[in-house]
């Protein structure tokens, strides 16, 4: 019988080893992995104890116990927000500077009511209108989702292009599914595609800078938006359906695995708490956003969204107040 070849340490394996001792690992647990893929116990033996005597180990560690520090802060808001259950308010016709003090500032979400009420896009927007006035545009949507449990974090190579009354048509047939979906990230194509549609939105000029315009979601029922945060503060206009929104507030990010942008692996349909055990103490505040209300995602909250109905959303982000958290974001989205 030809020996079984040994697995080399090599510096992939090196970063595994730091990232699981600065994360508190016993490195007899870390033997044991690396012995079952396949590396020699006493290889393994030797370099755990050459990263116990690094100091470039150490130097990561005093980093980790920096973050550490600012995690237990953020846990202190997270223990605060417990002492009262949360839901998210509904105010009608908030004034601006109400809006201004009690949720913008503050970062707290609200669902503003009675705003649209006037709204022609209400009416107007069937599928026959959106067909019958702009058909002929060439539109962008994102495509073939269902294949891809990554679409959101992939979405560049989801996008297609195709004629809007063909869009039009897929939704009106389809029933409930994810597969497909208008989103902002269809923006840089389907702003000027559809721009006369922006005419037929209120100026809601109490918060928003004149003529600020918006991202066009459009889909069936059940498209999906998974977890993420949003980095700036973003107004959901809901023009038409419904939409089923689930919130995290931004003091959990410590608990939602947050490792690449702004994304989570945690599937807000089903939590799956042996994977994320983590998330057992995360509360998650759930809503329905109707036609006619608009929802404040403040800055950082973490949001899941799925469509209960055909949905038609207008996202803007043109407030009149200081909204450029994006300048600073940090450079390396990899956490
Ligand atoms: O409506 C949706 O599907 C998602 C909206 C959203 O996540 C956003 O505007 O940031």
């Amino acid at each position: 019988m030809s020996a079984v070849p040994r697995v080399e340490i090599n510096d992939a394996w090196r970063g595994w080893i730091a990232e699981n001792l600065i994360l508190g690992a016993h490195p007899h647990t870390l033997v044991g992995v690396m012995m079952q893929s396949g590396i020699a116990e006493r290889a393994a033996r030797t370099e755990l104890e050459a990263a116990a005597r690094s100091p470039y180990l150490r130097g990561a560690a005093r980093m980790h116990n920096r973050v550490a520090k600012r995690d237990w802060l953020l846990g202190i808001q997270s223990r605060l927000n417990k002492l009262e259950p949360f839901e998210v308010p509904r105010r009608e016709r908030l004034p601006g500077e109400v809006f201004l003090e009690e949720h913008y500032r503050r970062n707290q979400p609200v669902i503003i009511t009675g705003m649209l009420e006037d709204c022609p896009a209400r009416e107007k927007w069937t599928f026959d209108y959106l067909a019958g006035q702009l058909g002929g545009r060439e539109v962008e949507v994102q495509f073939g989702r269902d294949a891809d449990p990554d679409y959101e974090l992939n979405s560049a190579t989801h996008k297609r292009r195709m004629r809007f009354g063909d869009y039009v048509a897929m939704v009106r047939e389809a029933g409930v599914t994810n597969d497909f979906y208008m989103t902002a990230n269809n923006d840089g194509h389907n702003k000027s595609a559809l721009a006369e549609l922006m005419r037929d939105l209120p100026p809601l000029d109490q918060y928003l800078q004149p003529g600020s315009g918006g991202f066009f979601w459009f889909g069936p029922a059940g498209t999906i938006t998974p977890f993420h945060h949003d980095l700036t503060n973003n107004f959901m206009i809901q023009i038409a359906g419904r939409k089923r929104v689930r919130l995290i507030a931004p003091c959990e990010t410590p608990k939602l695995y947050n490792q690449r942008h702004c994304f989570t692996p945690v599937d807000g349909r089903a939590i799956d708490l042996q994977r994320f055990p983590l998330m057992a103490d995360v509360p998650v505040i759930d809503c329905v956003l109707a036609p006619g209300e608009i929802l404040f995602l403040p800055v950082g909250w973490w949001h899941f969204v799925e469509a209960l109905d055909v949905t038609i959303t207008i996202s803007t982000t043109h407030f009149k107040w200081d909204n450029d958290f994006y300048s600073w974001y940090p450079h390396n989205r990899d956490f």
